[in-house]
């Protein structure tokens, strides 16, 4: 990889290497794909611009109204014609011309003649691979065959499998979203609210052209037990805690990062014990991670962790009978450990699922293979609606000591993430944002 390619430059590379991946295990047949369109908000006003994720990943092509088909001799994207209502409210747009030379594609062509090439193509050819809300449309102008299911589990299994191009960019992401997380520790006062520490997150991607991968979560005192907390309009107290989880975007490649530091800038004795015991978990659950590990292992490595550090606490009570069957710290972690990152912040995976399995059964079946990128998340909350729950309180009553439990309730919560790609023997963690407790308060460290 040239060192001095842009972001731009890489993420077009790394478009045409997918379409190449994809035809090669889609062969002798066309693809067609579509991108997004515009979201109308109201009346003349639209919703932000976010590409559909496949089509990032095979055109790279950030623009709405686009389509490409894909076949065994190249490629055509279809770009909308501008008028002149949209060169005076917009400006100018790509032409076939500019789209050619900046996207490096074999044709481009305007969305006018879609139907025209589309047909010529089906022509040629037996097969049509395409997401079935395509398909009704495109059965209208041929009677070519068409195949939803092998489409989508083809571009699942590439995307789950990040190239070198793909690689660096969910690397400038990292970067960016470990920095704005430090910076942000190091701009954190007391009496600040949660909104002006995104904004102080916010302008640290803005100024490296970047966005949010997703809406980000910004959570202080008892907030941060409420999992996808996204108000962050309340004020920081001494003492309370801070969980952000945020992460930057990078030509369409997600980072997804979470630290949760001390308000005061050092975190109180209880604190650091619970933080520790999260941060434990989170490194034992990274070394873990390598290929032929599944989901499931990892989840259980950062369950046993997690048991273990709550019962030298004395929450739960670690000998009990029937602990492992219980799980009993379950209850202060009702979330999975890891998910797939890439496009998509929750990236989407291959996997097969058994007749009448849940999904969610069989992604923890699936194993981790080299390339493949996830995050490490590890949290500890204390949620009421879990912790005052009757059945709660009589399944887990004796494995867990809720008296103590109730000394905890309105701590709020702890997660620590971070971003890693598997790679041959085990793993190498692409984030580096401030976590071991010296680190932060160091970072924090203020003259008053
Ligand atoms: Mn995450």
């Amino acid at each position: 990889m040239d060192a001095i390619m842009n972001d731009f430059e890489i993420s077009i590379e790394a478009a045409a290497l997918n379409r190449k991946r994809l035809i090669e295990a889609l062969p002798d047949a066309i693809i067609v794909v579509e991108g997004n369109d515009l979201l109308t908000r109201s009346g003349d006003t639209h919703y932000p611009f976010r590409q559909n994720s496949d089509f990032i990943f095979l055109s790279a092509f950030h623009h709405p109204g686009a389509a490409l088909i894909i076949h065994p001799k190249g490629e055509i994207l279809f770009i909308p014609e501008v008028d002149q209502k949209h060169l005076v409210w917009l400006g100018e747009a790509e032409t076939t011309k500019s789209a050619k030379s900046d996207y490096k594609l074999r044709r481009v062509c305007y969305q006018g003649s879609f139907e025209q090439e589309f047909k010529k193509l089906a022509d040629r050819y037996n097969l049509c691979y395409c997401a079935p809300k395509l398909m009704s449309k495109l059965k209208k102008l041929s009677s070519i065959k068409m195949n939803s299911k092998d489409y989508r589990s083809s571009l699942n299994r590439l995307r789950q499998y990040k190239q070198e191009g793909e690689i660096e960019l969910m690397k400038r992401a990292a970067n960016v979203t470990s920095s704005a997380h430090k910076e942000l520790m190091k701009k954190l006062k007391p009496g600040m609210h949660e909104y002006e520490l995104q904004a102080i997150f916010e302008s640290h991607l803005t100024n490296e052209q970047m966005c949010h991968s997703f809406a980000p979560i910004v959570a202080s005192g008892k907030n941060a037990s409420v999992l996808h907390y996204e108000k962050n309009n309340q004020k920081l107290k001494k003492g309370q805690l801070l969980l952000v989880d945020a992460g930057a975007e990078a030509f369409g490649y997600a980072a997804d990062v979470s630290r949760t530091i001390p308000v005061s800038g050092r975190y109180s004795k209880v604190q650091a014990r619970l933080y520790s015991l999260v941060l434990q978990a989170q490194q034992k659950t990274i070394d873990f991670c390598r290929p032929g590990v599944s989901f499931a292992d990892i989840n259980e490595c950062c369950s046993l962790s997690l048991r273990e550090g709550l019962a030298d606490m004395g929450i739960i009570r670690g000998s009990s009978k029937g602990i492992d069957k219980l799980k009993p710290e379950a209850l202060f972690m009702p979330h999975g450990v890891s998910h797939m990152l890439g496009i998509d912040v929750h990236d989407v995976a291959c996997f097969k699922q058994k007749r009448g399995e849940e999904s969610r059964a069989a992604f923890k079946r699936m194993e981790l293979g080299e390339d493949m990128a996830i995050t490490v998340e590890p949290g500890l909350y204390f949620i009421k609606a879990l912790l005052e729950d009757r059945k709660n309180l009589k399944k887990y009553s004796e494995v867990i000591d809720f008296k103590l439990v109730d000394r905890y309730k309105g701590f709020g919560g702890i997660r620590i993430e971070d971003d890693i790609l598997i790679t041959k023997r085990g793993n190498k963690v692409l984030t580096y944002a401030p976590k071991e407790i010296e680190e932060v308060e160091g970072c924090m460290e203020r003259m008053t």
